[in-house]
């Protein structure tokens, strides 16, 4: 059975599909690369290796490569054995973690729509599936896997790249015992764009939970929350798109609360969640005018609050005071009173669209915090962490949110060119070892732009202008533009025409348009909104403003957030022993069998797989220190078991000539040994990946007395 899915699953003529590990790539070419891929790819072939690293061409269909079938073909099997998978990489992880007691992570990268949410999900899968363990264990399981529906219903949305787009970043650890038993779990999140709450593109949907509520709640709970179709709501009828291919809202809507069950959140908190939602589609159905000449405002109807009040529990009154005026301190002849100074029009939607995104933010977080408490264990030996973000992307018009992704992508190529391209190469040098260098693109330099503290880069311009400038006053975003343009105007990686700047990415060039940065990066709640909110008479809603109104003088910036959350990030990638997955996406259509190959070609060549390559096969695939390989192999020889005395390399020569490893096939630098990645077929079966599971398939004999 095996056999023949294997040969539906690669094709059955071997010669037409394209070589599986590109290291063996006869040309070294871009062009030479997406060939191959596309070979692949029609052949539903979709997985490609690079030596460890793992190519993922996005099939958008049903491969049918992923179920349990598969997943015992690949559990326990070193990677060459079988045909490139994901399970393959998700096996050789959680091996590696259990064998090693090392953190591992795995790192999916690609842009919008690349299949990084689908790989993350079935590495989830996978791990759980090979993983033993009962009563807690099996609770951890199902909180890990079922915190993927319910934060996407929260976190994703239709977007033109992609129907199901991730909109927050997502680094979720799974917590493991000294035995491999997944104990617990911590989910970081990212930066939501909750600036969709409010307004989408157009052809764009809001956050999946507000379709799923409006079509899937029960008749009672309609009637109770005053729900109807989306249609009836501002806050989803102005991008005129209210379905989203392959998505069931009112199936998807009892999924989520049966996660939420899962979750340990009972009937009353789903109702209080469902509560906040619907007091959030409410309150955008609010609207205002002004008397002719007069510029403040007032609601346009007075029914229009009775649900966002009732709903959110506050006062009628006072939250149509609170969208129609703000509280100021005004100084007068040496005495300072508060009054309220009234709104016009756009700061009367502005500020009802700050408690909506500021509800919804704090919701998420909230959902976040669940999973969390759910999954929490007091001791885990090692984990396995999986990054799922929201991959690099370009729209015709790219704000804040964009420019916060592709800073985040960014970092992450930059993780990856250290990680592979310019770490391998140091180490060769410090060791000593023979190679030759490759080069490649490094953007460190378009990270720095936008990140560094000193010279400013473009977070700290941003937050210079936002503290500098008081109050949402016009024209603060083109002062900030100027501000960029006048700082910037000699980088490479920057470019600048009236008030649009762009930043040749790594992956492309975007053009942003700088209107909303400043008050998107100011972040803050006013005063009169958190004293509103705290004063509901709903628990839930209150302890979602818990903060106090005097410690909020100087609030963290959205952009000082990001930027340190991505540097927390790194800091724990680095930490761990990673593995990596590259997602490309073939087409713009969506549908299957398209492989655009100039597209491909593109992303090809932005991820950099050429000179991945290269470093590869001017590379050493496996290194390890001295006395750790003596440590694992010491079994194997008489000489070397329990414990080498003599002098490592010596050591290692001996362990070597034991198991006749090819002299061309390895090296001993001044701390480390390291042995080559197949250059060619004829090396294929003294491959390291092969050498080492000889090794250890030995070792494993020598136990069991063979
Ligand atoms: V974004 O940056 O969050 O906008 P992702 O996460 O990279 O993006 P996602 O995983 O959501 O993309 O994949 C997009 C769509 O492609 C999915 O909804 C599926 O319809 C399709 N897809 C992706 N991977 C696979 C796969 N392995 N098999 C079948 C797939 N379909
Ligand atoms: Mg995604």
């Amino acid at each position: 059975y095996l056999q023949a899915k294997y040969s539906d699953f690669v094709g059955s003529n071997v010669k037409q599909n394209g070589v599986d590990d590109m290291v063996l790539i006869p040309r070294i070419n871009e062009a030479a690369i997406t060939d191959n891929l596309k070979i692949r790819f029609l052949n539903n072939a979709i997985y490609t290796y690079i030596g460890p690293v793992l190519i993922a061409v996005n099939p958008f269909k049903d491969v049918k490569i992923f179920d349990d079938k598969f997943i015992d073909m690949y559990q326990g099997s070193a990677l060459f054995e079988n045909p490139p998978h994901i399970f393959a990489i998700a096996d050789h992880m959680y091996r590696s973690m259990v064998s090693e007691m090392e953190n591992q992570c795995v790192i999916i990268s690609g842009e919008s729509g690349a299949g990084k949410t689908v790989s993350a999900k079935l590495i989830m899968n996978y791990v759980s599936k090979v993983s033993g363990g009962s009563g807690r264990v099996e609770e951890v399981k199902e909180v890990i896997l079922e915190s993927n529906p319910l934060l996407e219903a929260f976190g994703n949305a239709k977007t033109v790249r992609n129907n199901n787009s991730s909109r927050f970043g997502k680094y979720v650890e799974i917590q493991f015992s000294r035995g491999g038993e997944p104990v617990g779990g911590k989910i970081s999140q990212f930066l939501l764009e909750k600036s969709r709450v409010v307004l989408q593109n157009s052809g764009e949907r809001n956050f999946h939970i507000f379709y799923q509520l409006c079509r899937g709640t029960r008749p009672e709970m309609k009637a109770a929350f005053n729900l109807a179709g989306p249609e009836c709501f501002s806050y989803l009828n102005q991008s005129g798109s209210f379905d989203a291919d392959g998505i069931d809202d009112v199936k998807e809507f009892g999924e989520t609360l049966h996660a939420m069950e899962v979750m340990g959140m009972d009937e009353s908190v789903q109702e209080d969640i469902i509560s906040v939602l619907s007091g959030i589609l409410h309150l955008g159905n609010v609207q205002f005018r002004s008397a002719a000449g007069d510029d403040q405002v007032d609601v346009v109807d007075v029914r229009q609050l009775e649900s966002p009040a009732a709903f959110l529990q506050i006062d009628c009154e006072t939250l149509r005071l609170k969208l129609t005026s703000r509280l100021m301190e005004s100084k007068w002849g040496g005495k300072s009173e508060n009054i309220n100074v009234p709104l016009n029009q756009e700061q009367a939607c502005y500020t009802r669209d700050a408690l909506a995104k500021g509800l919804y933010s704090r919701l998420f977080d909230f959902i976040v915090e669940s999973v969390n408490k759910a999954m929490v264990t007091q001791g885990s030996e090692v984990n396995v962490g999986i990054l799922d973000i929201y991959g690099f992307e370009v729209f015709r018009q790219n704000g804040f949110e964009q420019f916060c992704i592709n800073y985040v992508n960014e970092k992450l190529q930059q993780i990856f060119i250290e990680l592979t391209l310019k770490a391998e190469q140091e180490e060769y040098r410090q060791e000593g070892i023979q190679w030759s260098e490759i080069q490649y693109f490094n953007n460190k330099e378009i990270c720095e732009m936008i990140e560094s503290k000193n010279p400013p880069g473009i977070f700290c311009v941003l937050d210079d202008v936002c503290a500098t400038v008081h109050a949402v006053t016009e024209g603060i975003d083109s002062k900030f533009c100027q501000k960029l343009a006048g700082t910037f105007s000699s980088y490479r990686y920057f470019s600048y025409a009236t008030d649009q700047f762009t930043i040749s990415h790594y992956a492309g060039s975007v053009q942003y348009s700088p209107s909303g940065f400043c008050e998107k990066n100011r972040d803050a709640l006013n005063n009169d909104l958190l004293l509103l909110m705290q004063s509901s008479s709903n628990a839930f809603i209150r302890a979602l403003f818990p903060e106090k109104v005097q410690d909020r003088s100087r609030p963290t910036t959205a952009g000082t957030k990001i930027r340190s959350q991505a540097n927390r990030l790194v800091k724990t990638l680095m930490s761990c022993t990673p593995h990596y997955i590259r997602c490309i996406k073939p087409n713009e259509t969506k549908k299957p069998g398209d492989f655009d190959m100039e597209r491909v070609k593109h992303q090809v060549m932005y991820l950099g797989l050429k000179e991945n390559i290269n470093v590869r096969r001017a590379g050493f695939a496996y290194r390890r220190p001295f006395d750790k390989f003596l440590k694992r192999y010491a079994i194997l020889t008489k000489e070397t078991w329990p414990q080498w005395r003599g002098d490592p390399k010596e050591g290692i020569n001996h362990l070597m000539a034991h198991v006749a490893m090819d002299r061309a096939q390895w090296q001993l630098g001044k701390t480390k040994l390291f042995i080559k990645s197949p250059e060619s077929k004829a090396f294929r079966s003294h491959n390291s990946d092969r050498a080492v599971s000889n090794l250890r398939s030995r070792a494993r004999d020598l136990y069991h007395g063979k």
